[in-house]
């Protein structure tokens, strides 16, 4: 499947070039100000519209963290939370799943994303999964802006710095009557219906991307000869990549067609 792959690329090409990742790491880790920085592209989950952007600083075990969004159902809230588990990615967009006509339902996914770790409530919410469900403090409408500074449990902000978190926004309008409704009832809470929880949108809460190797840079009397030579490394370990997979695609497909 395509999320199998996509975790299997790295390690697979780590392991073929070995040296120049390790080389090329230090750029995405930390940042200049000691923290980690995080950023999610939200797309659409179960056809809802919605697209945004989550954006995160995690300094220690405190995470501030935005969320942009819109096309979301009016005047109607919207459960959001990181969640952690599972393959650490988002599903499939296509996954069949059990809802309305094939709705993808949040517990259908969770072998991709895992369960809630932080539910992103406003203040005075609490931020736990036992606010999973706290629909009185989460946004309520058609756009997200939102802002809060969390203090996480410190398993939860490693697997977070880890890259393993997957940002989640929930609630869809299935048949269009502009509220949630419909016969079937939420995985999560049976007393509400199901389309108050499905997905709606989906990002995976992935560390930002440095353009230059920073600890490089500021250590060095004046030599920038080592960051420059890194930085070609990279480059050359990731064209050597796509080349060995060039040539075992080629391979792998010319044996299948030739039996
Ligand atoms: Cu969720």
């Amino acid at each position: 499947m395509r999320t199998t792959k996509k975790h299997l690329a790295p390690l697979a090409i780590a392991a073929i070039v070995g040296l120049p990742v390790a080389v090329a790491a230090p750029a995405s880790a930390d940042n200049h100000s000691g923290g980690t920085e995080l950023s999610a592209d939200l797309s659409q989950l179960n056809d809802s519209g919605v697209s945004g952007t989550a954006w995160g600083m995690l300094d220690g075990n405190e995470l501030t963290i935005q969320i942009e969004a819109q096309g979301l159902l009016a005047e109607s809230p919207h459960a959001q939370h990181i969640h952690i588990g599972g393959d650490n990615t988002c599903p499939d967009p296509n996954m069949e799943g059990s809802g309305f006509e094939g709705a993808i339902r949040t517990s259908d996914a969770a072998g991709s994303y895992g369960g809630v770790k932080v539910s992103l409530t406003n203040e005075p919410g609490q931020t736990g999964p036992e606010a999973a469900l706290d629909v009185e403090n989460f946004p309520a409408g058609e756009t997200v802006d939102y802002e809060r500074t969390i203090e996480l449990p410190q398993d939860v902000a490693q697997d977070i710095k880890a890259g393993n978190g997957v940002v989640v926004l929930h609630g869809v309008d299935h048949n269009d009557s502009g509220s949630y409704d419909g016969d079937q009832e939420s995985d999560l809470d049976p007393s509400l219906p199901s389309e108050a929880t499905d997905p709606a949108a989906c990002g995976e809460f992935n560390v930002a991307q440095m353009n230059m190797p920073q600890d490089g840079v500021a250590t060095g009397g004046g030599s920038t000869q080592g960051t420059e030579n890194a930085g070609a490394l990279a480059m050359g370990a990731a064209a050597l990549g796509a080349g060995v997979f060039g040539i075992a695609a080629t391979r792998r497909r010319s044996t299948e067609d030739g039996r």
